[in-house]
């Protein structure tokens, strides 16, 4: 109920008379005042008038359960949401869920992660409450080998929120970063269940520093946060409900064309680096090349001074410019 009470208060402009509330939610006065309690002592700001009801003046800046499902109003993504004051890894959580059967869109937040990963066995930094960490569940009906194009339906999906939600211009660094001028907001980690000819679940999880004023020394000078770079503090449930949101979006174009041929022009604009000069980093090898833009697969397109031109399939390359990390 207290969900239901914080959506109504969120959608009312002005007051909500006491009565209305019961009346919607069918339950007694006292029940409405003991759940107003309730959000008062979790530090929302409630205006209660005589003959006029209540008003929510202010929120919290914290992460909840409550919070979350009445921020989220899109039709799949985040539609059950899993939310952990503390968690090794929000990913994890997800895999558990998805292997337990949870449905298409489920969604896993944090406030803490105490193992936050990487890729290939790095870690994540994941201080509690000032960044948003989170896990989604997809179940989509295509091959194995088109799961890792997620991940960049996810960047442009995390890239178009953030936009929406601070203003805040990122760039996508392929395929699985987002930055601001020439350092990290976001990272992504995609993993999937699958057999040979069929996914059984994708997780997409998402790590974007929100409110961070520091970083711990290793990553200091690649990483920034929203809040460095606007100075203004971010509302993290409204980023993750647009996240939501500009996911559908983008997810149901990719399913549609079954690979990223509809978004493959807007991933490009997004893209840093592109048409400059990068070095790839394989395991058989080193090389440099100029940045031309994904294609409808993913993959990136580097020319190589010798004219020829190499596909790159994300997994164990690292991409980066020639003179620094983006
Ligand atoms: C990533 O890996 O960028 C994927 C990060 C995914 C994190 C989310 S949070 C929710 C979900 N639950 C998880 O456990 N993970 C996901 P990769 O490209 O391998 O980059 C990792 C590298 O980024 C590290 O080795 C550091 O150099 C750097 N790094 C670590 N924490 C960072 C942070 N908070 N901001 C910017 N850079 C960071």
């Amino acid at each position: 109920m207290k969900g239901e009470i914080l959506k109504i208060l969120r959608e009312t402009d002005g007051y909500v008379s006491g009565q209305d509330l019961c009346d919607r939610l069918e339950v007694s006065r006292t029940a409405v005042w003991k759940v107003i309690r309730q959000l008062e002592q979790e530090g929302y700001g409630i205006d209660a008038v005589r003959n006029r009801g209540y008003r929510l003046a202010s929120c919290p800046d914290r992460l909840t359960k409550e919070e979350l499902d009445a921020c989220i109003r899109g039709n799949w993504a985040g539609k059950t949401v899993y939310h952990y004051e503390e968690t090794g890894s929000t990913n994890d959580r997800a895999k558990e869920l998805a292997a337990a059967g949870c449905p298409h869109g489920t969604l896993v937040t944090a406030e803490e992660q105490t193992a936050g990963r990487g890729r290939r066995g790095r870690s994540w930094s994941s201080p509690s409450g000032t960044a948003v960490y989170m896990s989604l569940v997809l179940r989509p009906k295509l091959p194995p080998a088109s799961a890792s194009m997620v991940t960049l339906v996810a960047a442009l999906a995390v890239s178009a929120a953030v936009k929406k939600v601070t203003g805040a211009e990122s760039r996508i660094k392929w395929p699985n970063d987002l930055v601001v001028g020439n350092k990290k907001i976001c990272g992504i980690l995609t993993e999937m269940s699958a057999e040979l000819d069929c996914i059984h679940y994708v997780v997409i999880g998402i790590g974007i520093n929100t409110g961070q004023k520091e970083f711990p020394e290793e990553i200091s000078s690649t990483a920034t946060s929203l809040f460095l770079e606007t100075g203004k503090p971010v509302n993290r449930c409204r980023l993750v409900a647009a996240v939501m949101e500009e996911l559908e979006g983008y997810y149901e174009s990719y399913c549609r064309a079954g690979d990223l041929s509809l978004l493959k022009e807007e991933y490009n604009r997004e893209l840093a680096g592109a048409g400059g000069e990068v070095r790839v980093l394989s395991p058989a090898g080193e090389y440099t090349g100029v940045s031309r833009g994904i294609d409808e697969e993913g993959r990136l397109l580097v020319d190589r001074a010798d004219g020829t031109r190499e596909c790159v399939v994300s997994g164990e390359v690292s991409v980066r410019g020639l003179y620094g990390y983006v």
